[in-house]
């Protein structure tokens, strides 16, 4: 161990004092260097997404877009990049839970050949305003109140839906929001989204408009409500910890990346503006063409270094690559440099390993605080006659797409943007009933946190113009009379039902990727433990076992089987389905435990499929669930119980059992 400055430390459980029990002395660097370190170990937490976790690992391409676009990226086929991605919320503290209701930020850094291209995604396709100029003024909605300084990571309280109630292009993000989407099983259940039109434009400079999308392998999936408020208590570090997880267990996660690319005269036919962030393209509209696919590999080594120290911008582009007018998006690039500053205290941000540039780089930027590489030579400007230093390339170089602009200078929203409510009925009315069901219950239960009546009321009265049933079901919910439908400013345009926007009707068709919580009792079979191994191993699942004591239980054989949770650590919203082997004598005592019982009770009413041995239904499930056991219950003492039970899994829930 040694200083800073590589001095050896021969003693650091104790201070320099003057005497055995005296002051400490001013002299003592080794104290004063360590102290003065930590306490300047804190940088200001992210202004929105504070919460984040990120892995590395690579995009390779599968298909070349070099009719569209001259970007290396995306024309060098089985070429792998690296990336960096940072998942994140976006209303929470850094410390705040990770199933907060709140849109997932998905933001990813391909280090390519020709520079950095940071695309800083969401998990949702739209956003809640049209021009950057309100997006100070919906954050601060969002946060916790200034005065009371709750509530903390979430947006069931006045302020939110104060302002929400109050900007009518935020509707369809709404929809979203109190959609399922926003309490996700875990980031690797996640599509990403880049949200803009961005351009893409090739090598003969010919453009075309580009939307990106990230799909997971695994497919979509998310957590109920109440698993969401419960799971935030029993293990808030819930989606980090499964993303370390899998990594751990080489189980990468994999998203493929897909393009909608259409031209100008798509945009000048589509009925809504394309440059409207509010707003998406429905893939059956235009599909989505997928061009390659990340995995993702590697933790990194150190959290701050990396995950807390990353700085994505969405000026981060390459050629080949470039804006367009979206609003949203041309105010973004000016706040995300200018965050960065702020957050990381120095222009010399992207000298930070995590930032810098995976290929070469060379400019006459210099000096500032923490200046790691300034040019070399006498000449620090050019052009300069000594020959030194880089020059700029017209071929290679980046080059905006000429794009023909003109018009008054004024600030004005455009007509274009004043349609709010159609995408909003088209995403609900293409919803499956259960997820209409779940946004209605969202939104009564945010709408019920509300003190101000009349709040509740302007935001009910947006509803009438997406849904009829929607709005008498909130209405319903809060208790009120309807109110009278808020004016749109635009008739709503009746939009066919796009199916790829619900969860529920895109089901995975595998158990890869899920956990199984496993309840053994001492006394039981050991082969059926090994049996149900086997059979998920098979269906590509993680098990956990689960006991009454972590040393884990001792089979009817004598043989000890370690657990790696206990019973009360370990609730059953921690699994995607359960389990429980008892013997005769360990269901009575399950029957008499109150971990137990809640463990099989929210199991049952998360309408998660359960399997049991014999001595659990008959002993067990009685004291634990009120209701008779349903097809969704299998049983695991019958021939192949194991396999039938992941079988049934695949499903993910027993819907058929809500009420
Ligand atoms: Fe933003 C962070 C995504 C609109 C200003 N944003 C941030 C992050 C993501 C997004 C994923 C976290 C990046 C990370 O992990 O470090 N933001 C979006 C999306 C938007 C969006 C998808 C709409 C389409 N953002 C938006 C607007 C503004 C900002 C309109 C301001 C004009 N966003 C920021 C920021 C942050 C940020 C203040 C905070 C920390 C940071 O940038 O690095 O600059």
């Amino acid at each position: 161990m040694t200083t800073q400055v590589g001095m050896p430390i021969a003693d650091d459980q104790n201070s320099l004092k003057l005497g055995d029990r005296g002051p400490h002395l001013l002299e003592d660097q080794i104290f004063r260097e360590k102290l003065f370190h930590f306490d300047h170990e804190r940088i200001p937490e992210r202004v929105v997404h504070a919460r984040g976790y990120g892995a590395h690992g690579t995009f390779e391409l599968t298909d070349d877009l070099s009719d569209l676009t001259r970007a290396k990226v995306l024309t060098e086929v089985g070429e792998k990049t690296e990336v960096f991605v940072r998942f994140s919320t976006v209303a929470g503290n850094k410390g705040s839970a990770d199933l907060a209701r709140d849109v997932r930020g998905f933001a990813v850094k391909f280090y390519t050949k020709e520079g950095n291209w940071d695309l800083v995604g969401n998990n949702i396709p739209v956003f809640f305003i049209q021009d950057a100029i309100k997006f100070p003024d919906l954050v601060h909605a969002a946060k916790q109140e200034p005065d009371r300084a709750f509530p903390q990571a979430q947006t069931a309280h006045d302020n939110f839906w104060d302002f929400i109630s109050l900007m009518p292009e935020s509707m369809h993000m709404v929809m979203w929001i109190m959609s399922d989407r926003t309490i996700p099983r875990s980031f690797r259940f996640m599509e990403g989204f880049g949200v803009h039109t961005f351009r893409l434009v090739n090598a003969e400079g010919k453009a075309s408009f580009v939307k990106f999308h990230w799909k997971p392998r695994l497919g979509v999936q998310s957590v109920l409500w109440d698993e969401a408020v419960k799971i935030n208590g029993a293990d808030p570090d819930f989606h980090r910890r499964d993303l370390w997880e899998a990594i751990q267990a080489g189980d990468y996660p994999q998203w493929d990346l897909g393009v909608q690319v259409f031209d100008d005269d798509f945009a000048e036919s589509f009925d809504f503006d394309v440059l409207d962030a509010t707003k998406l393209i429905p893939e059956e509209q235009v599909p989505v063409r997928i061009v390659g696919t990340m995995t993702l590999d590697r933790m990194p080594d150190n959290f701050f270094a990396e995950t807390e120290q990353v700085a994505f911008q969405t000026g981060n582009i390459v050629p080949g690559i470039d804006h367009s007018n979206d609003p949203l998006l041309q105010g973004r690039n000016f706040s995300y440099l200018d965050t960065q500053l702020k957050r990381l205290g120095s222009p010399n941000f992207n000298h930070i390993p995590i930032n810098a540039p995976r290929c070469p780089f060379a400019h006459f930027q210099q000096d500032g605080h923490m200046a790691m590489h300034n040019p070399r030579g006498r000449a620090n400007y050019e052009p300069n006659s000594h020959g030194l230093g880089p020059r700029e390339n017209p071929e290679r170089g980046f080059r905006s797409y000429e794009a023909e602009e003109g018009g008054a200078k004024r600030r004005v929203r455009s007509e274009s943007f004043a349609d709010h409510y159609s995408q909003a009925r088209q995403f609900y009315l293409s919803q499956t009933p259960v997820e209409q069901d779940h946004i209605a219950d969202a939104l009564v239960f945010e709408l019920s946190k509300v003190e101000i009546v009349a709040i509740r009321e302007r935001m009910v009265s947006h509803l009438p113009n997406i849904d009829a049933e929607l709005a008498e079901k909130v209405a319903d919910g809060l208790g009120m009379d309807l109110p009278d439908a808020a004016t749109p400013a635009r008739p709503v345009v009746e939009t066919e039902p796009s199916p790829a926007l619900s969860i529920l009707a895109n089901p995975p068709e595998t158990l890869k990727g899920r956990k199984l919580g496993l309840l053994l009792t001492d006394g039981i079979d050991g082969k059926s433990v090994d049996e149900f191994r086997a059979a998920a191993q098979e269906a590509g699942a993680m098990v956990e076992i689960i006991a009454e004591k972590v040393g884990g239980i001792t089979t009817n054989r004598g043989r000890t089987i370690a657990a790696d949770q206990k019973l009360d650590g370990a609730p059953s919203v921690l699994y995607d389905a359960v389990a429980v082997l008892a013997s005769d004598e360990g269901a009575e005592k399950l029957a008499g435990m109150h971990p137990a019982r809640s463990f099989l009770a929210d199991a049952h009413a998360h309408l998660k499929f359960i399997g049991l041995s014999g001595p659990a239904l008959k002993a067990f499930w009685p004291k634990a669930v009120v209701a008779e056991p349903d097809e969704g219950v299998i049983a695991l003492d019958e021939a192949d119980g194991a396999g039938n039970f992941m079988e049934a899994c695949k499903a993910l829930r027993f819907w058929d059992r809500r009420p």
